[in-house]
């Protein structure tokens, strides 16, 4: 097969200029067409298309790609244009975007965990209190989504001494830590879990899956209050209403929250002004351009050499 074409389509908040730059550097050669800056709406084949949260006009208008990649770990800006999808759609999977998830939910399980929202509000009072906590051996979290990401942030978070354990969808054999499989298995995985760490894709079936009935069955941190609770994956998957119920009536501790049902959080949402919440816009685990852009093009070439693709979606899962 010759070299492709590369169609980029990048909507919503991400910032255009680094990804042209780093296509530019990193396509090898390769055409690169942005979609819509450069005003162009044909390319001969063969061309592939990598889109982020894209206009929908963009898969009509190339609509004969050799295979549509997502900028991001997610794939839920893909469900609405699903059927107009005849390509394979293969996503991110990347050492440096699940490192950052592996950061962040480290320090949100910590932050949580050793309470450190309440030592900062005892600094600003210049207080002194005699605070205790548990180790982290004897910290039960689990991890809702223990996929890429979950399973190489539940590893780093075993170093660290945490009881781990993890809700799949499905059994998941040579997993470092137990996972509970399927709705039959979630309630015994919540009783268990006093960190809840969502990390979750949004689908059909997990949009609205995490709200009071959840949080109600949540073992508590002794001595801390409620359970906690730490979201990463999509706002989607959370009732937010009753995420703010359970963090007032005390049912959740505290919180950390990356990921809401309405992004940029809408100025109105009480979850703001809660103390015992940290909010992070979204910022978990970026799509940095030259790691995302090398293995896009890495990508390309095997297919370009006739090799299977690696990392395919199926859509109609979902994720
Ligand atoms: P994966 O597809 O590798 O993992 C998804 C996990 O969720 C799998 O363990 C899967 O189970 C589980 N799952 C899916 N549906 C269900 C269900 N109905 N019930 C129980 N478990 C379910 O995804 P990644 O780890 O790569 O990414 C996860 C999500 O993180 C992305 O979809 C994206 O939305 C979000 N994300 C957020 C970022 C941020 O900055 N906040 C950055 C990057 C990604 P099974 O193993 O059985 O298939
Ligand atoms: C992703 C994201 O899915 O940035 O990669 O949320």
């Amino acid at each position: 097969m010759s070299r492709n074409t590369i169609v980029v389509a990048i909507g919503g908040t991400w910032d255009v200029p680094p990804w042209q730059d780093e296509f530019a550097r990193g396509a090898k050669g390769r055409r690169v067409v942005f979609w819509p800056q450069d005003g162009i709406t044909a390319v001969p084949q063969p061309y592939v298309l990598c889109s982020w949260k894209a206009k929908p006009e963009v898969y009509d208008i190339f609509n004969n790609p050799q295979a549509v990649f997502s900028l991001g770990a997610g794939v839920d800006h893909l469900h609405a244009v699903r059927e107009k999808l005849n390509a394979p759609v293969v996503r991110v999977i990347n050492s440096d975007l699940t490192m950052r998830m592996v950061e962040y939910v480290c320090l949100s399980v910590l932050y949580l965990h050793r309470q450190i929202g309440r030592h900062a509000a005892n600094q600003r009072q210049r207080l002194w209190p005699d605070i205790t906590q548990p180790a982290a051996k004897d910290v039960r979290v689990g991890i809702m989504g223990p996929g890429q990401l979950g399973t190489a942030a539940g590893k780093a978070l075993q170093v660290i001494g945490y009881d781990v354990a993890g809700w799949a969808r499905g059994a998941k054999a040579g997993a470092p830590f137990p996972v509970f499989a399927g709705k039959d298995n979630l309630d015994a995985f919540l009783a268990r879990t006093q960190v809840l760490v969502n990390i979750l894709p949004n689908t059909p079936e997990t949009r609205g899956a995490v709200g009071a009935d959840v949080f109600a069955k949540l073992a508590r941190m002794e001595g801390q209050g409620g359970a906690y609770f730490v979201s990463a994956g999509r706002g989607e998957t959370v009732n937010e209403a009753e995420l703010a119920e359970a963090l007032r009536t005390g049912v959740l501790a505290g919180a950390v929250l990356d990921v809401f049902n309405k992004e940029p959080l809408p100025q109105d949402s009480p979850l703001w002004g809660m103390e015992n919440v940290l909010i992070t816009p979204h910022a978990a685990a970026d799509s940095y351009p030259p790691a995302i852009v090398a293995q896009v093009v890495d990508t390309i070439e095997r297919l370009e050499r006739g090799e299977p693709l690696p990392v395919t979606v199926d859509l109609s899962k979902g994720y």
